[in-house]
């Protein structure tokens, strides 16, 4: 079996040798550099990794996208993904490769939350994996550890999936659609390290919320009558309470208030609409899976 081990880096100069060095045990090794200012693309090359370039930042997603073009062309059967940044332990590799050599599934995921990983994350992060990990389980009906970017698949993977996200939010993408293309996915579990010295490239807070965007998206366009419904339902609350603002005046002997009352109307035409929306939606997402 030819294994590819793809590592997507960003201003990881620091970090990047080591892990390379690490990982090249396990088979070869792809750097995606994407668009460094440092000298990320000649330490990776040096201690043996090939290296891809991108003239300019892309996006984790894009260069993830770069490194599976390559591994098909050239006929690798396990690709396997990891950060650049030291946070994951290359000598773990092995352990997400196993199920998959043996042909027990198709796509692993190296979770923090099986071990005592977990305990590690910052505070305020795990509020936000918490919520990007439950918007995943909604839109696509599995409760892994979605932002996990240390993973192993098949090539069967790689060659049914049709992932379009140039950011981070392709780790969702990921699970969605292998969900839907019936591939088989494990968690196994891996450490993580905080005490690296560049831990984000990116700001976590806007980081969290475009990928917490793409998944609403990715929600909307996979089960839309749950998400034009629950729009739906959020403007009937909001009409009830307009309308009882309006009406409770009128009960007390006075006026109905007029401006509450045609806000309560509002917001009725507005909860039909995209309910109506939903059921529309609903009917073509079902013709498209058909
Ligand atoms: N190719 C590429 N890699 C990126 C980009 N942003 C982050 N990465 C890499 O993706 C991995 C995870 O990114 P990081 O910011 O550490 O994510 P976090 O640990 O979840 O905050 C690291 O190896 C980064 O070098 C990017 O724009 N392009
Ligand atoms: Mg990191």
């Amino acid at each position: 079996m030819r294994t590819l081990i793809v590592i997507p880096a960003y201003n990881e100069e620091l970090t990047i040798g080591s892990v390379v060095a690490l990982a090249k045990k396990f088979g070869d090794v792809l750097v995606v550099d994407d668009g460094s200012m440092d000298r990320t693309s000649e330490i990776a090359r040096e201690a043996g990794a090939i290296v891809i370039r991108h003239e300019r930042n892309m996006g984790k997603g894009y260069a993830l996208r770069t490194a599976f073009e390559y591994a098909l062309s050239r006929e690798y059967d396990v690709i396997v993904t990891l950060d650049a940044d030291g946070q994951h332990n290359p000598d773990e590799i092995p352990l997400l490769m196993e199920p998959i050599v043996k042909g027990e599934t198709d796509l692993v995921i190296g979770s923090r939350y099986l071990n005592g990983s977990k305990k590690k994350i910052p505070v305020y992060r795990r509020f936000g994996l918490w919520v990007l990990n439950k918007s995943t389980k909604v839109a696509a009906g599995v409760d892994v550890d979605s932002q996990s970017g240390f993973r192993a698949m098949n090539r069967k993977v790689l060659e049914k999936l049709d992932l379009n996200s140039t950011d981070y939010s392709i780790e969702t993408d990921m699970i969605v659609k292998a969900r839907e293309e019936e591939i088989r996915i494990t968690e196994v579990p891996i450490s993580v390290r905080y005490d690296v010295p560049r831990r984000h490239k990116k700001n976590p807070l806007s980081h969290g919320l475009g990928v917490l965007a793409s998944i609403v998206g990715l929600i909307g366009y996979r089960r839309p009558l749950l998400l034009f419904g629950l729009l739906s339902l959020i403007s009937f609350i909001v009409a009830g309470i307009l309308g009882y603002l309006a009406l409770e005046p009128y009960y007390r002997g006075g006026r109905v208030y007029l401006t509450q009352a045609i806000g309560a109307g509002s917001f009725v035409i507005i909860g039909i609409q995209l309910f109506v929306a939903g059921l529309t939606l609903n009917v073509l997402a079902k013709m498209g899976r058909e």
